[in-house]
């Protein structure tokens, strides 16, 4: 079998069952890299005075990482700018806090070329080439224009957004043409594909042909629905190790016969944090009677502190939480405990089974792991109630949760009280319906079906010339 090259934006290099917040990703194409051997190559988070382009290779549980460092222009633009800044929001459909600054877009570009000057010494004739989200759009062109003739796959692990907003960013045409140099594009769902094909249809010209190659003039693409999963029964072992039994107990003490709600999510804007807040308010006020039944623990570990809508939304949850437990708390109940730090994998695992209820609802998500996370570690005998939007790509796969719309504060607040009344009975059909699929469809499942489909390209099409 032929070499596998990874391109991410991080490479987060495997150290075991609790390796970093990438978790089933990383495990996952770990065990590709280590079965078919190949590179990991990214920027490997650190800052330098003068890019270099020099190569800090590593090797660490039968996985190669190669990764170089960025200048600060290149963070601010390429980083925390363009990707985070400008597409990032853009693609989750808030164009309101979209930024559209032509340093971040110069930056960007600067960033990719500078990639693909520092990978291509690294591939080898056939090697397959696997770029990973929206920091690397233009990657696979700029490979192709240093002569790269390998089969080329691109995965967007974030929505697609509307035509209609797309057409919001400046020069979307340009960029998204650069995608027509890759072989094959993975997304999580059909909606985010159809999605792009509207796009590529009504902007570019583009024509779809029956076995679902899109093409404009003499390029082609491939266009593929490939939900990504969790490493499920690795999750689910998890669930039952030392560290997630403690916890699960030190929950269970300290919530003295309440029930958990629980929700796990990157602070983050379009994780919803602050409906979900008001939905939760609305129950307590809505169901008076049950109120004192719950409470909910929200972990928010910060991420992209450094862009200013980060920080923002940290300060309006801050208020939020404050608010909300100072108008419902009592003497021996606190309604809001909101957490802005991380923990160990296994310890989440055991936060998950001790909940009642997960709570899961993103305004827009590609595809969202923490509902898988959530079912892999139930009890089956007694398991919880996953609340998932129906704005994240999970939602496709995963009917049998109590689906909300994640805006109407009524409907998070009657899905609480629905789900806090589910008979045993029903929960347990519920959930062996979703473990079924979360089993099924899991990481390893995900990452074979993109690879066989870009393994499978023909080896000799227009897409390979230089552009
Ligand atoms: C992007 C897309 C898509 C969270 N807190 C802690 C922690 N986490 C872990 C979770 C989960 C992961 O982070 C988050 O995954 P999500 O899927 O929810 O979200 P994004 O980070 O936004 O990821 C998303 C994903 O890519 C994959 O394609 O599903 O739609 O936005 O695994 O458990 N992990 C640890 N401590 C924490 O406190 N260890």
């Amino acid at each position: 079998m032929s070499r596998l090259i990874v391109i991410s934006n991080r490479v987060t290099a495997p150290n075991g069952s609790n390796s970093g917040a990438q978790g089933g990703l990383a495990v996952a194409l770990a065990a590709a890299l280590r079965e078919n051997g190949g590179i990991w190559f990214g920027w490997s988070g650190e800052q330098t005075d003068q890019f270099t382009g020099q190569i800090s290779m590593q090797r660490s549980e039968g996985v190669t990482t190669a990764t170089v460092d960025l200048e600060e222009q290149d963070i601010d633009e390429y980083y925390n700018g363009y990707a985070n800044r400008t597409l990032w929001p853009l693609f989750h459909y808030r164009i309101d806090l979209a930024e559209y600054e032509r340093g971040f877009a110069g930056g960007y570009q600067r960033v990719n070329e500078r990639f693909a000057e520092t990978v291509r010494p690294l591939i080898e004739p056939d090697d397959v080439i696997w770029v990973q989200d929206y920091h690397m759009f233009p990657l696979g062109q700029e490979l192709r224009r240093r002569g790269c003739r390998n089969r080329i796959g691109f995965f967007l692990h974030i929505p697609w957004p509307p035509r209609r907003l797309l057409s919001s960013l400046p020069k979307a045409h340009e960029l998204i043409e650069t995608l027509f140099a890759y072989d094959v594009i993975g997304f999580h769902t059909q909606e985010w594909m159809e999605s792009f094909i509207d796009f590529a249809r009504a902007e570019m010209e583009a024509v779809v042909q029956p076995d679902g190659v899109l093409r404009i003039g003499l390029k082609s693409v491939k266009l593929v629905a490939c939900p990504i999963g969790i490493d499920a029964k690795e999750f689910a072992a998890l669930a039952e190790s030392d560290a997630a039994r403690e916890t699960y107990q030190q929950m269970r003490t300290s919530a003295v016969g309440r029930s958990l709600i629980v929700g796990v999510d990157r602070l983050d804007y379009s994780k919803g944090l602050e409906e979900r807040f008001l939905g939760y308010e609305r129950f307590l006020t809505t169901y008076p009677e049950q109120r004192k039944e719950v409470f909910l623990l929200q972990i928010a570990p910060p991420s992209r502190a450094s862009v200013e809508t980060y920080q923002r939304i940290r300060n309006t949850l801050e208020g939020l939480s404050g608010k909300i437990n100072g108008a419902h708390a009592d003497l021996d109940w606190v309604p809001l405990r909101y957490v802005n730090q991380g923990y160990p994998r296994d310890v989440l695992a055991g936060v998950y089974r001790a909940a009642r209820i997960g709570l899961v609802t993103p305004l827009r998500d590609g595809m969202n792991l923490v509902a898988k996370e959530y079912i892999a570690a139930q009890d089956p005998k007694d398991p919880g109630v996953l609340i998932l939007s129906k704005f994240a790509g999970a939602a496709a796969q995963m009917e049998q949760a109590l689906l909300v719309n994640p805006y109407s504060a009524e409907e998070v607040s009657d899905a609480i009280c629905q789900a806090l009344n589910m008979p045993l009975g029903e929960r347990i059909a519920r959930w062996q319906a979703l473990k079924a699929g979360v089993d099924e469809q899991d990481v390893m499942w995900w990452l074979k079906k993109f690879t066989d489909e870009l393994r499978n390209v023909p080896m000799e099409t227009e897409t390979r010339l230089p552009v």
